[in-house]
């Protein structure tokens, strides 16, 4: 299996459990190695264990929101300050330009089940995603 296909394969299988822990919150505890880039009171950023391309990296936040779909009008702050994080990172890491994506459910292939934004680049990316 390729690694996309892989990926693809787990996003299938994962399933959303609302109050369960994810191998984020580990990571967030410190109770699992990451390879953490940036962390502030809010947020972690990450490298991804699987990139998808010569840089790939996560910023999520450290209160659990499941998946994009499970933000609320008070996660407003918060989404935000995940994107200026992404932006500022994004910025001093990848100066040519770099994208944003969320994965949001089954058909949108996350995985796992607390709201990350990858970013990715390094290369040319390409358009339409897979
Ligand atoms: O993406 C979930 C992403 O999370 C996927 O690109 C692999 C990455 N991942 C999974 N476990 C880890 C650990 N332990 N460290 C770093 N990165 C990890 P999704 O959008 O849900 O498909």
């Amino acid at each position: 299996l390729s690694k996309m296909s892989n990926e693809v394969e787990k996003a299938s299988k994962a399933k959303y459990e609302k109050n369960t822990e994810t191998i984020f919150d580990k990571i967030i505890a410190k109770k699992i190695p990451a390879d953490i880039i940036y962390e502030d009171e809010q947020c972690l950023a990450f490298n991804d264990v699987n990139p998808q391309a010569p840089v790939h990296f996560l910023v999520i936040p450290k209160h659990r929101i499941p998946m994009l779909d499970e933000a609320k009008d008070s996660d407003s702050e918060i989404l935000g300050h995940l994107m200026l994080v992404a932006s500022k990172l994004g910025k001093q890491k990848l100066p040519k330009g770099y994208r944003l994506v969320i994965n949001n459910g089954k058909d949108g292939c996350q995985s796992v089940y607390h709201l990350h934004l990858h970013v990715l680049g390094g290369r040319q990316m390409k358009w339409p995603p897979g």
